[in-house]
């Protein structure tokens, strides 16, 4: 059945060439496990897990119910000066997640609002043992760290800062990023070559003096500039530099938390253990909007002895930190995750998933192709003087062909959901394939 259009005029898209899509509107009416339906009654396979959060599969009963029974029990209960269980039980949980230490849980309601969380709590921790000099940040060209003037500012995406530039935060430089198709095109995982870029931080640190550093904020994988895999060492060299020189560590791990590369946390997975992490997204399988930072207990607990006792120690905070339908959802989706296996179920597809890529390696157009966990960015070459034009239109074909993608740039993007099965992989690789042959 085809439900009415509805008026489109009302609603200003976000990252949406809203003009363009008001005219050929794309719309979803329900979603179930691996599937959308749209409003005109077919499937489409979703092979972005939405945006990289939906990592349970959609319509999981488990967090459906969870979230009912929550809000008809209380819809919401304020958490400044006051508290309510399960705000605390889902810290708890995230925490048991975290890597060993990083268990002080502050939430939020998006990625965009935990990067700027976590920029302000690295000021608070520093001033608060007295190195209130320390105020600049660190970046990377290529990082995407949500929206807010803190995620912006550290970000590198000149698109994302062009209109806003006169007005970004002061006293931040970026790292080079680690992209180099020359040395590194069709890399299964990790390339061996750029290590060496991190040194680039000690480039950056005499320029501006170490003190003044307060932290070094990146992707441990960077997905939605177009899946940018670290290079071998380059992190454990990142953290090595930030250790030596007193700067905090920020590993923002909105797409790569809860399993998106087999474990955890991307910081599990390489092995390297930042101060903070941020959150959201599959925290709670974005049924509701949340999203989280994890702080080491020893950056807590100065920022906590900072202040007069009695005192609020941090002055920051959402209304809705810790929402209690939102925490309902976590308690619920952490649960499923581990009842399921499902990150283990995401490090058992990995191979098959790499596979699936790169045997498109040779298909027309395609420049290269990247890969990591349930993660793969295939690049196309540009079509001369039409920036993403070419993948804006495999996009729309395979959307059409039931398949669902995302595309930056002239790099398309697949993070599907962790229930994925090796079919559903088959089906989504052989789709693109298909339509690589079909747009000129
Ligand atoms: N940090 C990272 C690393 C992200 O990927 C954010 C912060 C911001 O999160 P919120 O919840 O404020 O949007 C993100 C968001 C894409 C895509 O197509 C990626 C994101 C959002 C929308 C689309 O790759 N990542």
């Amino acid at each position: 059945m085809t439900s009415p259009t509805p008026d489109l005029s009302h609603f200003w898209m976000p990252f949406t060439a809203n003009r363009r899509f008001k005219d050929a509107p794309r719309l979803f009416e329900s979603a179930k496990g691996m599937y959308y339906t749209t409003v005109d009654g077919r499937q489409v396979l979703d092979g972005t897990a939405g945006l990289w959060c939906v990592n349970a599969g959609h319509g999981r009963e488990e967090i459906v119910q969870a979230v009912a029974a929550q809000m008809s029990k209380m819809d919401f209960a304020p958490t400044f000066q006051m508290g309510h269980p399960l705000a605390f039980e889902a810290a708890s949980k995230v925490a048991e997640l975290m890597p060993a230490g990083l268990d002080r849980i502050f939430f939020t309601n998006s990625g965009s609002e935990s990067v700027d969380t976590a920029l302000k709590i690295v000021l608070a921790y520093h001033r608060a043992r007295g190195e209130g000099q320390r105020t600049r940040f660190i970046g990377r060209e290529r990082g995407y760290h949500g929206v807010g003037f803190g995620g912006i500012s550290v970000g590198g995406i000149g698109a994302n800062r062009k209109t806003f530039s006169g007005n970004l935060m002061p006293n931040v430089d970026h790292l080079p990023h680690t992209l180099n198709l020359a040395e590194g095109a069709f890399t299964r995982g990790q390339p061996a070559w750029g290590a060496h870029l991190a040194d680039e931080l000690e480039r950056l640190l005499t320029l501006h003096d170490a003190s003044t550093i307060a932290a070094v904020i990146v992707e441990p994988l960077a997905g939605s500039t177009g899946v940018l895999v670290p290079p071998k060492g380059y992190l454990e060299r990142l953290r090595e530099l930030c250790t030596k020189h007193g700067i905090l560590l920020i590993f923002d791990e909105v797409i790569t938390g809860f399993g998106r590369l087999g474990t955890p946390t991307a910081s599990a997975y390489f092995n390297v253990k930042p101060d903070l992490i941020t959150l959201a997204k599959a925290i709670n399988n974005a049924a509701i909007p949340m999203g989280a930072v994890a702080v080491s207990r020893q950056l807590h607990d100065t920022v906590m002895n900072g202040a007069a006792e009695n005192a609020i120690e941090l002055f920051h905070g959402y209304t809705y930190s810790g929402h209690p339908v939102a925490a309902a959802a976590a308690i619920a989706t952490l649960d499923l995750y581990q009842k399921e296996g499902l990150f283990a179920r995401a490090q058992s597809l990995s191979a098959d998933f790499e596979n699936a890529a790169h045997e498109l390696k040779g298909a027309p157009h395609v420049k290269d192709i990247r890969n990591l966990g349930l993660v793969a960015g295939i690049e196309l070459e540009t079509r001369s003087g039409e920036p993403g034009a070419r993948a804006h239109e495999v996009f729309v074909k395979c959307f059409e062909k039931g398949v669902l993608l995302r595309y930056t740039a002239d790099i398309l993007a697949f993070s599907p959901p962790l229930i994925i099965n090796r079919d559903e992989i088959g089906r989504i690789f052989s789709t693109v394939r298909e339509v690589l042959r079909e747009v000129k």
